[in-house]
């Protein structure tokens, strides 16, 4: 019997150095000094064994008990000290810490949207550098040396002839210089302006559109427009179209769309017109067609642009155009 006691409990020394947790130590806890555990058992039924015999039987049992007892103890400390001060462990039952997305900017979502509505009627995205040369950026459209846009109030001067692009346009020049017509392009970007203020930044973004063919009509023009509108807001926005002035179009016109907030009944954003101003557009001036040797008695077409900040603001309701520029995640999270 004093050697059944010294089996059981060195088959318990042995399975307990191969637990490799804390469970595994509990389990074999229960399995010799639980209730109906081996050691228990044999403790209970030592009235079965010889009268001489059970003093020594007894008497080991309790020493196993006591070493089984601590060393069980002592197992279960030291693997949770293991996991716990061992700043090399690792977990792998953990699940991942995921790494935070980011988004995409609301001018970039908007940007893309107004290339994608073109893209699905036949336009090609067009792009060119911010840096321009005079010629691209003004002469070639038209505008000349003694032109109030050109003023250094107006422009950023790189030196003498170089410029930052004031607007998207000269990437049509360029693509006018490299195609023959029919052409028809969308060109998004930043631009800059010198000028700060409420309602204006040195950069800002646009959208223009270039088309050249044949017979192009103004009606070509108002019609594009027209779904262009009705695809950012909804159908029941009406546009307005009134004469103006652009040396790079002829005839001009500003383009306006009912009020999105009141939907022309008169409010704050509309000042009370029931109208907002958010386009320009017209018939492509044949001085610039001839600056790109076009033939102005075989082809016509018509240009826009539009401010994409002034776009993204009616669209999502954003009052304040710092938005854009501050980087606040607070603001940024919600698109
Ligand atoms: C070529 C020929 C003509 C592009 C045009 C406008 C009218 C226009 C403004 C809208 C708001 C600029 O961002 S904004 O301030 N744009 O009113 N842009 S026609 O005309 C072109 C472009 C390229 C070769």
């Amino acid at each position: 019997m004093e050697n059944r006691i010294e089996q059981i409990e060195a088959e318990a020394l042995a399975l307990l150095s191969d637990a490799s947790d804390v469970e595994q130590i509990k389990s074999l806890s229960v399995k010799y000094l639980g209730r109906k555990g081996l050691v228990t058992l044999f403790l209970r039924n030592i009235s079965e064994l010889p009268v001489d015999e059970r003093p020594e039987a007894g008497k080991q049992a309790n020493i196993t008990k006591k070493r089984l007892e601590s060393a069980f103890e002592e197992a279960a400390k030291r693997m949770e000290a293991d996991f716990s001060d061992d700043s090399d462990a690792i977990d792998v039952s953990l699940p991942g810490r995921p790494s935070p997305q980011g988004s995409l900017h609301p001018i970039t979502t908007i940007t893309r949207h107004i290339c994608s509505i073109f893209a699905r009627m036949g336009f090609d995205i067009a792009e060119g550098p911010e840096v321009e040369n005079d010629y691209y950026n003004f002469e070639a459209l038209n505008i000349p040396k003694n032109h109030p846009a050109r003023d250094m109030q107006d422009t950023f001067y790189v030196s003498e002839n170089i410029v930052l692009r004031t607007h998207t346009s000269p990437i049509q020049v360029h693509v006018m210089e490299q195609n023959a017509p029919p052409i028809r392009i969308v060109a998004p970007g930043k631009v800059y302006r010198c000028d700060s203020d409420l309602t204006h930044t040195p950069m800002f973004h646009q959208v223009e559109g270039l088309l050249v063919d044949e017979e192009v009509s103004f009606g070509d023009l108002k019609g594009i427009l027209e779904s262009l509108v009705h695809q950012i807001f909804d159908e029941n926005i009406r546009l307005r179209f009134r004469p103006s002035f652009f040396p790079f179009t002829e005839p001009s016109a500003e383009v306006d769309i009912l009020c999105v907030m009141c939907r022309g009944k008169g409010c704050k954003v509309c000042s009370q017109t029931g109208w907002l101003e958010v386009m320009g557009c017209g018939m492509v001036h044949p001085a610039v067609f001839e600056n790109v040797g076009y033939d102005t008695s075989i082809f016509s077409g018509f240009a826009f642009g539009m401010g994409v900040e002034r776009l993204a603001m009616l669209k999502y309701g954003i009052n304040d155009l710092r938005m854009f520029f501050e980087s606040d995640l607070r603001f940024l999270r919600q698109f």
